[in-house]
Order: structure tokens, then C-alpha cells, then sequence
């Protein structure tokens, strides 16, 4: 019994297949992660959701934000009612992907499936943590999950639609003014009825809802955790998030840009592994002994890779052959 885990798929599924016949990977007995981004750009999404459908059971895949553009317009698309209204907003998409899997019996499946996928994946054990783009320099790791976990229940309730149209906003960056905003907003609301947010709100255990507090405040943490979670690369000298630039590290000019792992973050243990995907210009090279760089750009005409979480810097991996 193995776990492994392999870079983004980006519906390259005939170098997956070759990969895990490499392996010998044995969907009875083994467990297979994924870094996100299972589909975007490459030839066969409908195979590789189907795969992933199948073993639902062994495999987790954690959401990157081709996953998430995906399924923001599976939404717009299913809010359109009248059917060429449907298929004009199908025909102005760039990407032939949602129409595909739409002509499938089972393609509802797989976009649910793919709404019920983790932010983040956590082996408290093994001291595991993987994520699409890695962690935010503002965030440990418990800060990730547990704010991941909040954009998982969003996706999974009747509040998805909402975040499906406002996410993607480059407008939250930095996590400190948000956090404040909530500490301040709690504080004020214990004054005004103390009795009411004593049921509503504990901070310190990471349970609360403050969805009744303020909806704007709600989607602001929502749409930080996305842009952290999948969306980052480089990170200003004040810790905010840049969506720009996606050069390779050396290649960078922007004296002001480092990338996110080149912050020293004190609430992020050596003893730590921390794997992500999302930057193929990275071509894989593992910025250190404990963080994991596993998008070496198949859909890029690079190669997919993959590693056995026992033995993290031995790689697996395929060329791209589509
Ligand atoms: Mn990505």
C-alpha cells in the first residue's frame, strides 16, 4: 500500500495512465493525491474526471483554479434558462471543456464531484500539506485548512453561485485587513449582544459563522483563500499577493517581487512537507528540501510528474505525448 502524489493533470490523461502503469499503481490498495488543476487546456477532461470518479474512493484532489473556472461556468451556464440562450454561452467559451463534459450521461457527476473536492489536504501523521499554489506567507498551515475548509462549505451550500461570479477578484491580496476586519467585527457585535455571539461566533476553535455578520466580509475571506490557494505566485515585500507576473524566479526584474516559499514564514515547521503544483515556469525544481514543486507542464508539451510521499524527492514521471 502507497500514496503518491502527481502534478497537474490539466486533462492529460493518456501521460497519467502511463505514469501510473510505471508505478504499478493498484487503485484497490494504493491512494493517489493530486496537486489540483486535473483539467484546463488538455485534450482528454472527460477521461481523466471519469478516472477520477471511479476511485473517488483512493485518490484526493484538491481544487486548483482551472477546476474552479470550470465549475464558475458550469454555474452561469446552468443559470441561463432557456436553452439557445445555454448553448450561445457554451459556443462563447474559449474552451471546448464544459461542452464536453456536459454531452456526457454523467457529466453533472463529475462537476459535482469536482464542487465536493478539498482546498486543501492535510496528513497530520506524516506532517503532509498540500495545496494547489502552495501557502500564503501571511498563513500557517492551520490557517489554510481551516480557512479552506470555510470555501468548501460555501461551494457545497446555496451561497456557491455567489462565490462562483465573485471570485477571481485580484482585489483581496493580503490577509491582515481581512482578519482585523473579522476580530473588529466580532468585538463590536459581543458589545452590541453578547448572548447572540456567544452562540455564533468562536474564534479561537475556528467554528464560527459570521455569515450573519457581514456577507461582504463572508465572500472577502472566500475570495483571499482562492487567490492564496490557487492563484499565488509571487508575493510583494509587504506579504500581498501578485497576479501578474509568472515569470521563472531568476527571470523576474520586479525587485519588490519574491516568490511565495522565499519568505520566511515562523509558523511553518521544517519537519513539514509542503507539496503544491500550479507553477509549471518552476519546470519542477523543488525550492527546498521540504517544499515540493510537482507541475512540470505536460499541457505545455513538459511532463507530468509524480512522487511517493515515503520518498518525496524521487520522481516519476512521463513527456507529454498528446
Ligand atoms: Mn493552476
Amino acid at each position: 500500500m502507497s500514496t503518491y502524489c502527481v502534478g497537474d493533470i490539466h486533462g492529460c490523461y493518456d501521460e497519467l495512465e502511463l505514469l501510473l502503469k510505471q508505478i504499478s499503481f493498484n487503485p484497490a490498495t494504493d491512494f493517489l493525491l493530486t496537486t489540483g488543476d486535473v483539467i484546463g487546456r488538455g485534450p482528454k477532461p472527460v477521461e481523466t474526471l471519469n478516472f477520477l470518479l471511479r476511485n473517488r474512493d483512493r485518490i484526493v484532489s484538491v481544487l486548483g483554479n482551472h477546476d474552479l473556472s470550470l465549475l464558475r461556468n458550469y454555474h452561469l451556464y446552468s443559470a441561463l434558462k432557456d436553452q439557445q440562450a445555454k448553448q450561445q454561452f457554451l459556443n462563447n467559451l474559449k474552451s471546448t471543456e464544459l461542452a464536453k463534459i456536459l454531452h456526457e450521461p454523467n457529466g453533472h457527476e463529475m462537476l459535482e464531484y469536482l464542487r465536493h473536492c478539498p482546498m486543501t489536504y492535510l496528513d497530520r501523521n506524516r506532517n503532509i500539506f498540500i495545496s494547489h499554489a502552495g501557502l500564503s506567507p501571511e498563513w500557517s498551515i492551520a490557517d489554510a485548512v481551516e480557512n479552506g475548509e470555510h470555501v468548501e462549505n460555501v461551494l457545497r451550500s446555496d451561497h456557491f453561485g455567489n462565490l462562483m461570479e465573485n471570485m477571481f477578484s485580484d482585489r483581496q491580496r493580503s490577509w491582515a485587513p481581512i482578519r482585523n476586519e473579522i476580530r473588529n467585527r466580532i468585538c463590536r457585535e459581543q458589545l452590541k449582544d453578547p448572548e447572540k455571539i456567544r452562540h455564533a461566533v468562536d474564534y479561537e476553535d475556528g467554528s464560527y459563522d459570521f455569515m450573519a455578520l457581514s456577507p461582504s466580509l463572508e465572500l472577502d475571506r472566500c475570495i483571499y483563500t482562492i487567490n492564496a490557494l490557487t492563484r499565488m505566485r509571487f508575493c510583494h515585500s509587504d506579504l500581498s499577493l501578485d497576479f501578474d507576473c509568472k515569470d521563472k524566479p531568476k527571470e523576474n526584474k520586479n525587485q519588490d517581487l519574491s516568490p511565495w516559499y522565499k519568505f520566511h514564514n515562523p509558523k511553518l515547521k521544517k519537519s513539514q512537507l509542503l507539496i503544491f503544483g500550479h507553477w509549471a515556469a518552476l519546470e519542477g525544481r523543488d525550492p527546498s528540501d521540504s517544499i515540493i514543486a510537482l507541475d512540470t507542464g505536460c499541457v505545455w508539451n513538459g511532463a507530468l510528474s509524480l512522487i511517493n510521499i515515503d520518498e518525496p524527492h524521487k520522481r516519476y514521471s512521463v513527456k507529454a505525448c498528446h
